[in-house]
């Protein structure tokens, strides 16, 4: 049995993030999905994400693409997560390409290319227009 592992934020779900975790699902036999916490978003880009860690968590948790979510709580212990799910394969969108190669000791790392024309920030600036 293949295990991919994946992270992200996902705050503000939208057809991008949908995209990946069904790509990735595909490159394996079950997707296991780490969802990154408020307060590393917060430290990292100075925002908290407009949902919780919980809420972001649930939607995730209920797709029918993905078997198992975790909580993110460090971006320093991928091996760690790697190892604790004995994942097979790392995927990343293209927008994380070369940062996690030196995992390549421990699993494929696949960066998948992005959905064009889509982010939380567009999701963001739209709902500012209504
Ligand atoms: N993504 C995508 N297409 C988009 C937007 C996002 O393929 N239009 C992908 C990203 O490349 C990423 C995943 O969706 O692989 C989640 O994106 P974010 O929620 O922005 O997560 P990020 O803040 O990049 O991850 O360890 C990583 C951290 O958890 C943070």
């Amino acid at each position: 049995m293949k295990t991919v592992i994946t992270f992200g934020t996902f705050d503000l779900f939208h057809v991008g993030h949908l995209n990946i975790l069904r790509r990735s699902a595909e490159l394996g036999d079950r997707l296991v999905v780490g969802v990154s916490t408020d307060e590393l978003n917060l430290a990292k880009k100075g925002r908290a994400p407009v949902y919780c860690t919980q809420e972001r968590m649930m939607i995730i948790a209920a797709l029918d693409c993905v078997d198992e979510v975790f909580i993110e709580e460090s971006l320093e212990r991928k091996r760690d997560y790697i190892l604790q799910f004995s994942a097979d394969i790392l995927v990343m969108g293209d927008d994380w390409r070369g940062h996690f190669d030196s995992f390549k000791q421990l699993c494929d790392v696949h960066y998948l290319p992005r959905t064009q024309g889509i982010s939380t920030t567009d999701v963001v600036a739209r709902i500012r227009k209504y």
